[in-house]
């Protein structure tokens, strides 16, 4: 009488088509789980964060004027475009590295430096996020803005001094106080001489992102199946008719 060995999959399916397929269902749980009611939202919006809305979202204690009115060059005031040497005579070249609109400030005299503000109302108290933006100057003489984040009024991450004619890209890392928490742009420099920047691509994400919970979560269960199938001794089947 013969015998007929055959290796059976650990997990109880003979067919070697179902590896990938319980891959997939392993991936589909995880984002399931992470959009089911019960996991943690620990995103947090951020409204008009790149500007392309317009003058919407944030308050600022600068002055406002239009973008075509040619009047940036009176200090403390601000715009959103996506030109400044549009908006004034004496910035004669915009900063690289622009990305439609962006906020453009001509920084100047004490009482006028909240740059930006929001208040953001979505977030997870204790919750890690990471704040990002791009700056770049507007002028090549005189002071240059220093920068601050502030998170109820608490700085997070460094004084950031702009100088460069490109937009560069800043981070910083911050715990939600509360759920709602203001969060403000402040520019330290207080000369009118030069002190001019724009700011673009406002950003907050949580600290990991919900993607990354999710692929955490399909490679920790990846790793769990691997090892019950090579724990799993193979099972030999008998066939009588053989
Ligand atoms: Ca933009
Ligand atoms: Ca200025």
């Amino acid at each position: 009488m013969s015998i007929r060995e055959h290796a059976v999959i650990a997990a109880g399916n003979t067919s070697p088509a179902s590896a990938p397929a319980r891959t997939r269902a392993l991936a589909l749980a995880a984002l399931l789980a992470c959009a089911s009611p019960g996991a943690p939202a620990v995103a947090a919006t951020l409204l008009n964060g790149d500007f392309e809305l317009g003058n919407t979202g944030f308050t600022s204690s600068y002055t406002y004027v239009d973008p075509a009115s040619n009047l940036m060059q009176v200090e403390g005031t601000y715009t959103v475009g996506p030109s400044p040497a549009a908006t004034s005579p004496y910035w004669p070249t915009d900063p690289s590295g622009a990305s439609g609109n962006m906020l453009i400030v001509n920084g100047a005299n004490p009482g006028s430096q909240l740059v930006w503000t929001q208040q953001v109302t979505d977030a997870v108290a204790n919750q890690s996020y990471t704040l990002g933006a791009s700056f770049a100057s507007l002028v090549s003489s005189g002071a240059s803005a220093s920068l601050q984040f502030t998170v109820d009024d608490v700085a997070v991450g460094g004084v950031q001094t702009v100088t460069s004619a490109s937009f560069s890209a800043y981070a910083a890392s911050f715990v939600a106080p509360s759920a709602s928490f203001t969060l403000r742009l402040v520019n330290y420099e207080t000369a009118a001489l030069g002190n001019d920047f724009a700011v673009d691509n406002l950003s907050i994400a949580a600290v990991p992102e919900p993607h990354e919970w999710a692929m955490l979560l399909v490679g920790l269960g990846l790793v769990g199946w691997a090892a019950r199938r090579r724990n799993a001794a193979p099972t030999v089947v008998v066939d009588p008719a053989a």
